[in-house]
């Protein structure tokens, strides 16, 4: 299982972390997704695969849910 964490930033409230886990999790491989939410700054989102994702589908995930990637911690 890999486990990798990402920086997003834009997020608010739990609309947003249920926004976030819902795109995520419809990307091929995603077991878990977990969201430290610091709302208005940024926010840690660890993502639990099955194999190594794609980043640049994850920043697809991520700015279709109306957030943004600012990269890993
Ligand atoms: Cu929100």
């Amino acid at each position: 299982m890999n486990s990798t964490a990402y920086v997003v930033t834009g997020m608010t409230c739990g609309h947003c972390v249920s926004a976030v886990t819902s795109e995520l999790s419809k990307l091929p491989g995603v077991a878990s997704v977990d969201v430290n939410l610091v709302a208005g700054g940024e926010s840690l989102v660890t993502v639990c695969s099955i194999d190594a994702l794609d980043p640049a589908a994850v920043r697809h995930a991520v700015d279709e849910a109306g957030y943004e990637l600012a990269g890993t911690p």
